[in-house]
């Protein structure tokens, strides 16, 4: 580390013990005592471009600020407020590999990590439903892409069967079922891209990383506060948040659990999830949107599987890894999913119909 903490809060004017945070797998995420804020170190091998990212976000927060205040909300809870730097600007660049910005602390909330309940898993889809409804007339063409093609799953393939290709790392031996599984399943990739292409499936403001511990909930009531972690809000399809929430949420198991046996999809917890999230984009939502809810969780889980396999192919540049053989596992694990999804596909557009109507 080439960063003094202290210097680098001094530069938004506070001074406070500080210790890291959360347990994401991109950003470094730290929290001062006192007084209480989240500071982050931008991982700028992942985003290129810090000061696009941080005028997307300080965009659709102001956009939110006063939908929420319009709705007698309280703005400086229920989305993020970004602490300018002393020199007023939205992040701090001590070096181009060290970039820091700083956040009210929200207290008064708890994270969901693991094990997530049908009733957290019914507040998270409320939660993540109304970001989209938030935003729904926020000006898209105001946004930059921050990740290029970040869930253009037909082309997470193409990098998947480069890799491949390159086997930088010299793991594709290892690895002949997981990459068949991949390509066999390549198929359907194309189902979300082609319908945003056609113009078939609206083009949104869309969160991208819709994990549960991307919501504050209220400590007290467990109602959803506020969504955080809004590195990769870009334009998309409310089919990527609403797969990607699955993904991790209505699993069994954790991302990277390695007794396979233990990875299921529980559909009473798709279930309540898709309740809490149709009920409030009912009204945005197209049917094209709707007929493709229970795919996008088998879609968005295949992704984030090629993605982890992509990753240990190349060697693990992207994802922070703890373990050896890290991505491998998760990949694997998400392969899992995606067979436990298949399986269950009927049954969750039945579920999907029956809260529509
Ligand atoms: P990452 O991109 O690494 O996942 P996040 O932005 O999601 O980072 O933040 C990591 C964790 O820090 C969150 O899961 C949450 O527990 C906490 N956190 C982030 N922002 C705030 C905030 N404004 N107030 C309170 N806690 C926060
Ligand atoms: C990353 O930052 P974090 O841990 O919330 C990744 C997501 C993946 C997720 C897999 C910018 O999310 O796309 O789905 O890991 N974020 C980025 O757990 O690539
Ligand atoms: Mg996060």
């Amino acid at each position: 580390m080439s960063f003094d903490l202290h210097d680098i809060l001094s530069k938004f004017r506070v001074s406070s013990t500080i210790s890291e945070y959360g347990n994401g797998h991109i950003n470094d995420t730290y929290c001062t005592e006192n007084p209480r804020y989240i500071l982050q170190r931008i991982n700028t091998n992942v985003f290129k471009n810090h000061d696009e990212l941080m005028q997307n976000i300080a965009n659709v927060t102001g956009f939110l600020r006063k939908v929420i205040a319009d709705n007698y909300g309280d703005p400086d809870r229920e989305t993020l407020t970004i602490i300018k730097t002393t020199d007023g600007k939205n992040y701090h660049e001590a070096d181009k590999n060290n970039v820091f910005r700083m956040y009210r602390f929200i207290s008064g909330t708890k994270t969901v990590e693991s094990g997530a309940t049908e009733k957290d898993m019914y507040s998270a889809g409320k939660g993540f439903g109304k970001f989209t409804r938030m935003l729904d007339k926020f000006p898209i063409d105001t946004l930059f892409e921050t990740i290029k093609d970040f869930h253009n799953t037909p082309k997470r393939v193409l990098d998947l069967k480069e890799a491949i290709e390159n086997d930088t790392a010299g793991r594709r031996r290892y690895i002949e079922k997981e990459i068949e599984f991949a390509l066999d399943n390549a198929a359907f990739s194309d189902r979300v891209t082609e319908g945003l292409s056609s113009g078939v499936i609206p083009l949104r403001v869309t969160h991208n990383d819709t994990k549960i511990n991307n919501i504050l909930f209220d400590e007290q009531s467990g109602e959803p506060l506020c969504v955080i972690d809004l590195d990769t809000v870009m334009p998309g399809s409310m089919l990527y948040d609403f797969g990607d929430a699955l993904r991790i949420g209505a699993s069994t198991a954790a991302e990277d659990e390695t007794n396979l046996d233990r990875v299921h999809f529980d559909e009473t917890v798709f279930r309540a999830f898709a309740k809490g999230y149709i009920g409030q984009v009912r009204d945005v939502m197209t049917g094209a949107e709707a007929e493709l809810l229970a795919f996008s969780a088998k879609l968005m889980t295949y992704e984030c599987g090629i993605r982890f396999l992509t990753d240990y192919l190349n060697g693990d540049t992207y994802f922070k890894i703890h373990r050896e053989n890290h991505n491998l596992d998760r990949a694997r694990n998400q392969f899992r999913l995606v067979e436990e999804i298949a399986k269950k596909e009927n049954v969750l557009n039945i579920i999907v119909k029956d809260l529509i109507k």
